[in-house]
């Protein structure tokens, strides 16, 4: 049965019309344009394209959610930029690039209604009409984390999936400075990562900085690392009245909104009401849920104490999260673009709709661990009364509970919006999730670098690459 078949089946109306694509849980998608990023296009886990055009085709897709099964059907329908090297998704590709390079974006529009492609400050087609074709053409003015979207009949659009991320790095680090993410940061951007990677008997981070990698470890650390967080809510109810709404109207946008955020409850589960109403059934980072977004090694790092990295996290959706991390606190380094002139060290931290940030992410030893000397110091840890010491934390690390061996030490982000936290309202940790790993220490005095996976084999050295695109 073709797709079509089963919309129309299950109600949909007009939906025919569309050229449904069919695409299972795959991997995370990234363009490069212009300057080689070696950095990026050499890590398999991000299955990079250097390019020097991006070639979109505004279309729809059906996604298969978390919770899709033989006998759950749990399918979203989504407006999506395809691009045309890679399978179908909500979002788009992540879209890297470096300050000052020109981009060109060739756009389709093979919907029924007028759609656009809009980065703020930066780029703004107009409306593409039906079938229309435009190419764009822009300088890339300054680093930092951005989402490129349509912006026409707001927020329906871009709520509907037509976004993505667009990350833009700087040329160069300012002269005597290390490598920040921003062309012209402020002065205690640099500073923080000037300390990065900083030996002496108090340093707070040593081991590398940034744009250090380091190819003789096992697995070899990569430099610039760094992660993309898009969030974004799915409502398969809502999604699918637009998709079969009259061909070449915009959808209302007060409805769309009303139905999102104040649908009537539903007392799904109860006297067999299998229904759902119009509000987010799915929480996603990077079009992900669960353990497919909290254990992909592309968007969860899996990275030793002493092996900084970037997360940047955007909001394409409707729904305000609470972003929280255990195991470090973070640097909140830019903000909506602001790069930050004192950035605050905290574990949580809002995400609005449209809103941006940059976490610096310091990879130190967990402060929960305890040790001689204070939080994240490189030291061999307390004594313990059996004899070993509270890090490394071999003792731990070589414990199974069910069937699961406790190594990599593996500390959750969770959003503090707990609704998000489940899938089609009730399955829980099927939300927003991610997190970061502790693979090893590459600052335990003549101890262990990565830390120990044997018997059971599942650490990330066993991870592999990501899954082919092509
Ligand atoms: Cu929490």
């Amino acid at each position: 049965m073709k797709e079509s078949e089963v919309l129309k089946n299950k109600g949909g109306r007009g939906m025919s019309r569309r050229n449904f694509l069919k695409y299972g849980l795959g991997g995370t998608a990234a363009l490069v344009v212009g300057t080689r990023m070696p950095w990026l296009t050499d890590n398999e886990a991000y299955a990079a394209h250097h390019v020097q055009t991006l070639n979109f085709t505004i279309t729809d897709a059906m996604k298969e959610m978390v919770t899709h099964n033989a006998v759950n059907d749990a399918r979203c329908y989504f407006w999506i930029y395809k691009e045309d090297r890679f399978p179908a998704d909500c979002p788009g590709p992540h879209i890297f690039t470096t300050e000052g390079n020109f981009v060109v974006v060739n756009i389709t529009n093979a919907l029924d209604e007028a759609h656009a492609f809009f980065i703020p400050g930066m780029v703004d087609s107009g409306p593409i009409a039906p079938g229309a074709s435009r190419t764009l053409r822009f300088k890339v003015p300054r680093a930092g984390t951005f989402l490129y979207y349509d912006n026409l009949n707001a927020p329906v659009n871009r709520v509907m999936g037509l976004h993505g991320a667009f990350i833009v790095m700087p040329r160069a680090a300012a002269p005597g400075q290390k490598f920040t993410p921003y062309g012209q940061p402020t002065p205690a951007v640099p500073q923080l990562f000037n300390d990065l990677g900083v030996a002496g008997p108090n340093a707070p981070w040593p081991g590398l900085g940034w744009e250090e990698g380091d190819p003789t470890s096992n697995p070899p650390t990569l430099a610039f690392r760094q992660y993309i967080w898009l969030l974004h809510q799915a409502s398969p109810v809502l999604f699918q009245e637009v998709g079969s709404f009259t061909p070449g109207l915009d959808f209302p946008a007060q409805t769309f909104v009303n139905g999102f955020l104040n649908d009537p409850f539903i007392a799904t589960g109860t006297g067999g009401i299998t229904v759902h109403n119009r509000k987010p059934q799915f929480f996603t980072i990077n079009g992900q849920s669960g353990h497919f977004s909290h254990n992909n090694p592309f968007h969860c790092p899996n990275l030793r104490v002493g092996e900084p990295a970037v997360v940047r996290i955007l909001n394409a959706g409707l729904w305000m999260h609470s972003t929280h991390i255990h195991a470090n606190h973070v640097f909140v380094i830019a903000h909506n673009n602001v790069v930050q002139e004192n950035p605050i060290w905290i574990d949580v931290f809002t995400s609005f709709p449209l809103s941006t940030y940059d976490w610096l992410v310091p990879y130190m030893r967990p402060p929960d661990v305890p040790n001689l000397r204070g939080i994240g110091l490189a030291d061999p840890g307390i004594p313990t009364q059996t004899g070993g010491t509270t890090w490394p934390p071999l003792g731990e690390l070589s414990l199974v509970i069910g069937g699961v061996q406790l190594a990599p030490i593996c500390y959750p982000m969770h959003d503090h919006s707990e609704p998000s936290q489940t899938a089609q309202g009730g399955t829980y940790n099927m939300g927003l999730i991610s997190g970061i790993n502790f693979t090893g220490d590459r600052n335990t005095p003549g101890g262990v670098t990565t830390f120990p996976n044997a018997p059971l084999t599942h650490g990330p050295d066993r991870t592999g690459p990501a899954a082919p695109v092509e």
